[in-house]
């Protein structure tokens, strides 16, 4: 059974922001993971183009929505190559035969019953491409989460029979208590259930900008039912002339932010039971990246843009930093400010240096080679049960739990490194043999980590492996003493080294 992954296709109404970067990486390094674990992974992302949102800021624009579309997919394509995600493809929505496969799903669930026309009266966020509930305004018939005034609307609708599936899903729940992670999201998504489930929405007639309803082409669907079917219809065409459904649905997990729960966790689970398709095995919810603590958000334009943080500190920099900062799952600030200072204290000081002190005291110690000790260090038991440790996490989609977890030995490692004290011991010519194996200790520990810590910081990780001469990613590698020993060790420039900044201009 492969493993597929998914992130939320982002909206093509605005540029991408670092929350989009967020889950990107954050799939990406739960990819990167599961192939070193020998995983057949899929992984997908891509833009949802369809819907209010890209329409109304089209309009706004001067432009089509098909023309913002063509002008925004690209920059989403270009974060995703300028993170290092490693997707397996990126789907829009506007594909020919995404259209064309929601249009065949939504078809059989109409056939099957599932579906029936009626009108639709109340309050509608076209930036969320949602309809509310009295209870979910805020004062003045706001949106929540937008801020902006709604509107009342009434039109006549296709609806989904969503109030068909209270049980199943109430089923689906019960059964599995971990359909959903964290546990705080799973509570609210069957509190949300219980309260009772009301027949949604499926399309829309005020609306052109859309996949067409087959059975009346006066309307086109509701943008949450084309855009969740997207984790479906990709597989049926991204590998050319090769339906792959067979090898990679249901997806292992969706990951995404709380904003869309409702989506995922109540009508995506009830529109593939509609459509007699196998459900995905686990949803996991992420917090927001907070700015001043508010959402960043392009709607509140408190945005920081990846690029610029790509420039400035590189991308293993920043695909690192997130999940540091923020314990994945929750909420957290980000600022430039904390960027600067984990780069300098931990990128550069702890894991950068540990590197360059080791190798560097092997070529002023040992001309280069790396010893073969007698005996395994001390610091060996440190190492046990760490893969292990670091795949539960990441089984869990812990992205953050991992990357402490190596990054408590990163922190051993120089604590080792002040006990031992190796420049000592190479005053000392009856210590040679200590010596030796405190410098084996060292680079077979930074080797270890450094494979563990390769889904976050590719880019470093694989020079120093390579320097190293012990490339090899896989989990059978990261334990420590696997594979042998060394070779001669090949020079190699600072992981990290300081970031020259531009003076700010006087004021
Ligand atoms: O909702 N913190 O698209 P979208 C963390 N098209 N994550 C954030 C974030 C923040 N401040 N801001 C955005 C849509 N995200 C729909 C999805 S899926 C079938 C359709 C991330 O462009 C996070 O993953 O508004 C969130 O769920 C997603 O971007 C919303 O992107």
């Amino acid at each position: 059974m492969g493993y597929y992954v998914t992130t939320p296709i982002y909206y093509v109404n605005a540029e991408p922001h670092l929350g989009h970067a967020y889950t990107t990486i954050a799939v990406d390094v739960l990819a990167r993971h599961m192939r070193q674990r020998g995983e057949d992974v899929f992984f997908l992302t891509g833009t949802d183009e369809h819907g209010e949102p890209v329409a109304q800021a089209a309009e706004r624009l001067g432009m089509t929505p098909r023309e913002l579309a063509d002008k925004n997919a690209p920059r989403f394509r270009d974060m995703v190559g300028r993170l290092g995600a490693t997707n397996d493809f990126f789907i829009r929505t506007s594909d020919p035969q995404h259209v064309e496969a929601v249009q065949r799903i939504l078809q059989r669930v109409y056939d099957a019953g599932h579906v029936y026309l009626g009108t639709y009266e109340g309050w509608y966020c076209p930036r969320c491409a949602d309809f509310k509930t009295e209870g979910e305004l805020i004062e003045g018939n706001r949106c929540a989460i937008h801020k902006i005034a709604l509107e009342r609307e009434r039109e006549e609708n296709y609806f989904f029979r969503l109030s068909e599936f209270q049980e199943p899903l109430e089923r689906l729940y019960g059964e599995q208590p971990e359909w959903v992670l964290p546990a705080g999201r799973y509570n609210e998504a069957r509190s949300f259930i219980d309260q009772g489930l009301n027949d949604i929405s499926l399309s829309r007639s005020s609306l052109t900008w859309g996949v067409p309803v087959p059975w009346d082409e006066r309307h086109v669907f509701y943008v949450w039912f084309d855009a969740l079917l997207n984790y479906y219809t990709a597989l049926t065409y991204a590998a050319d002339g090769d339906d792959l459904t067979e090898r990679f649905w249901p997806p292992t997990v969706h990951v995404l932010a709380k904003d869309i729960l409702k989506f995922h966790a109540v009508i995506w689970p009830a529109l593939l039971m509609a459509a007699d398709l196998p459900l995905p095995r686990r949803l996991f919810i992420h917090g927001y990246l907070l700015m001043d603590e508010e959402k960043m958000s392009k709607s509140l334009g408190n945005v920081i843009d990846p690029f610029e943080v790509i420039d400035l500190y590189g991308t293993d920099a920043l695909r690192f930093y997130l999940f540091r900062e923020v314990s994945f799952g929750g909420d957290g600030s980000v600022s430039p400010e904390g960027f600067e200072t984990r780069y300098t204290t931990e990128l550069a000081n702890e894991y950068g240096n540990l590197a360059s002190r080791a190798l560097a005291m092997v070529a002023r110690y040992r001309d280069g080679v790396v010893p073969e000790p007698d005996a395994a260090p001390a610091i060996a038991g440190d190492f046990e049960g760490l893969a292990e440790g670091v795949c539960d996490h990441f089984d869990r989609v812990d992205v953050s739990g991992a990357l402490d977890e190596t990054w408590q030995l990163v922190r051993r490692l120089n604590q080792w490194a002040q006990e031992e004290a190796p420049w000592q011991l190479a005053k000392d010519p009856a210590a040679a043999d200590r010596l030796d194996t405190v410098l084996y200790g060292l680079v077979e520990g930074v080797r270890v980590v450094s494979v563990l810590l390769n889904p976050f910081l590719p880019e470093a990780t694989e020079r120093l492996l390579e320097a190293l001469g012990r490339p090899e990613l896989t989990m059978e590698a990261a334990r420590f003493g696997a594979g042998g020993g060394f070779g001669e060790i090949a020079g190699f420039s600072p992981l990290f080294p300081k970031i020259e900044r531009q003076p700010e201009p006087a004021a």
